[in-house]
This record gives structure tokens, sequence and C-alpha cells, in this order.
């Protein structure tokens, strides 16, 4: 016989008994802070759109990746800013190009940490796009086969400079699988790959273009990156990156899209990392620079959700912040 009311309330009576049910729980193990490295920097410059966050310099780099270790942070994801940009973005792919320099860098300074890379065409192409370009203005078109060909180099580049992990983030189709083909050819199996398998054509991506300098000068991304209504189309995509070889996968944005999150872990069940992105780190900051939100409550709670909807690891701006907030947590 049951004893009516029935009371759920008895396990949110003290501190001790909420922690003690609590159904999913963070630590810094799953968290990944991406980071900028700026080729013209002289010293850290603080990006406006997203405050706190800065593109490094390759010596204050070095510096902040030794407190991203000592913090016990697993990785970093990397992104570069070259001083030169141009139509075939020659310096992604560069020997001694920034991002190369940087894992070199950063390997010997925290052998402990593991560096992703970001492996796109975006930030060192003079127009912005993820991928070569043909035409012009509103006439033209992203190409595939010969950026998957770029792509390619691009992270063999990054595995031969010492990255533990790449990360194609372009949406170009087959990169994937071009990708492990170049780096078993070249003896690099160790080197896994973290696809954004599920990557969105975002409206949430503007403060980053402002930190990568990686706006497209015309045009958009609408015809590589997906369109924001379609789950099964998704679900493909992260089929053919599994099928082409990735080993972890990322569902991006994160807060308008924890449904795919839910749905690539249910049926995929390979780590998948989610990103709380650029767009929903500074509208959180924005909020709470005004008074309007507590952002350490937010961004804890965000953060709950992502593990709630399925996430193995995040990759976002509160990293480093993060590792307090939880020790205060706990
Ligand atoms: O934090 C963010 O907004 C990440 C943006 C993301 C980085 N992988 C892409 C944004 C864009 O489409 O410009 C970069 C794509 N290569």
């Amino acid at each position: 016989m049951l004893s009516l009311p029935l009371r759920p309330r008895r396990l949110r009576a003290s501190a001790s008994v909420r922690n003690l049910v609590r159904e999913c729980r963070l630590h810094r193990q799953q968290l990944i802070l991406p980071v900028f490295v700026s080729e013209k920097a002289g010293e850290p410059q603080p990006v406006r759109s997203m405050p706190g966050v800065v593109q490094h310099s390759l010596a204050s780099l070095v510096e902040e990746a030794r407190r991203i270790s000592d913090l016990g942070l697993p990785a970093i994801l990397l992104f570069g800013i070259p001083a030169e940009k141009d139509e075939g973005a020659s310096q992604a792919y560069a020997g001694k190009g920034i991002v190369q320099r940087a894992v070199r860098a950063v390997k010997q300074a925290a052998p402990g940490l593991t560096v992703i890379t970001d492996v796109c065409l975006c930030e060192y192409t003079s127009h912005g796009h993820c991928g070569l370009v043909e035409g012009h203005g509103s006439d033209y078109r992203v190409v595939n086969d010969a950026s998957v060909e770029l792509l390619a180099r691009t992270a063999l580049s990054h595995a031969e400079a010492g990255a533990d992990v790449v990360a194609p983030s372009d949406m170009m189709d087959g990169r994937v699988g071009a990708i492990r083909s170049a780096l078993d050819a070249h003896r690099h199996h160790d080197v896994a790959i973290m696809s954004y398998a599920a990557k969105f054509c975002s409206a949430f991506y503007g403060p980053f273009r402002d930190a990568a300098e990686s706006a497209p000068q015309f045009g958009d991304r609408r015809t590589y990156q997906m369109d924001p209504a379609n789950a099964l189309e998704a679900l493909r995509e992260v089929a053919i990156d599994i099928e082409e070889g990735c080993d972890l996968l990322i569902v991006k944005p994160g807060l308008p899209y924890l449904d795919l999150l839910w749905r690539v872990k249910e049926r995929f069940e390979l780590p998948t990392a989610v990103y709380n992105v650029s767009g929903e780190y500074a509208m959180l900051k924005a909020a709470a620079m005004n008074g309007w939100l507590d952002e350490k409550r937010a961004a804890l709670e965000l953060m709950t959700g992502f593990r709630r909807a399925g996430a193995d690891m995040i990759i976002t701006y509160w990293a480093k912040d993060l590792v307090p907030w939880l020790d205060e947590e706990a």
C-alpha cells in the first residue's frame, strides 16, 4: 500500500542528500579549452565580443598552456591566426605556420596536455571561407575536393608538429577519410580525428569570427554547414564520418542543439563532445555584465545540461573558470 501523498521532496531535504542522489556530474577532466594564437600579436589581444578571451602571442600561449596543465585541464583546442592570408590558404599547411610552431612549443612546455588542432581553411583564406573558392561576389562556389586535399595537408602538418588530435571543422564532404588516409600514409596512426560531425550553419559563431578574424568576406556557409532544421541529415553526417574513420565526435553549437547531442550519443555511442560556442558564451557574459544573470550559476547549469544530454566532453571558453567553480560545488 503506497503511503500517500508520495514525497519526492525527501531527496531534496539537504545538500548532502541532494549530492548523494545527483544523477550527472561534471569534472575538469571533461573540459577542453579553445585557445587562439596569433602570428601578429606581440602580447595577448583581448577579444571585445568575448570578455576573458584573448588572441595569444606564441610566448603567452606557452605560459597559458602551463597554467592550463597545472589546473588539471586535459586538453586545448588550438586556433591559429596567420599574419598573412591568401586565396589558397597557404599558411594553413606551412611547416613553420603559426599553429605548427604553437603545437611544437606547447608540447615542449606542457607535454602532458592533449593538443587538439582545429583543421580548417577559414582562418587562412583571404575570403574567409572554410574551403577554396571559385568565382567571386554572388557568383561563387566553395570547391569541395580541392579543399579536401589542402585540409589533409593541413592535418598532416599539425601531426608532424606533434598534435595529438586533429579536429576538422570545415564540413567539406570526404575530409575525414582523406585526413585518415594522409595521416596513416605518413605513419601517424596514433593521431586521432575529432570530427565536427554535426555542425550547423549557426548565428552563434559571430564572436569567434572576431577572435579568429575568419568571417566570410562574401556569401555565407550555407552550402557546407548544415541547415539548423535538419536533425536526420546530421545523423547521416555523423554516420559518414564514423564510416570514414573518425575517433571522436563534436556536436556544434551546443545550447540550440541538445536534442542532436542526445540522439548522436544514443545512436552512435562514440565519445562525443559538445562545443559551447562563442555566441553562447558572449550572450551569458553580456547578461552577467548587465547584472541580469549570475554567470557562475548559469554557466554551471549550462554545463549540467550538456552532460545530462550525453556530452562526454565539453569544449567551452569557461573551462578555466569552471575549475574553481566545480571545486566550490563539490
Ligand atoms: O566558438 C565558436 O563560435 C566556434 C566557431 C567555429 C570554430 N570551429 C566555426 C565558426 C565559423 O563557421 O566561422 C569555424 C569554422 N571553421
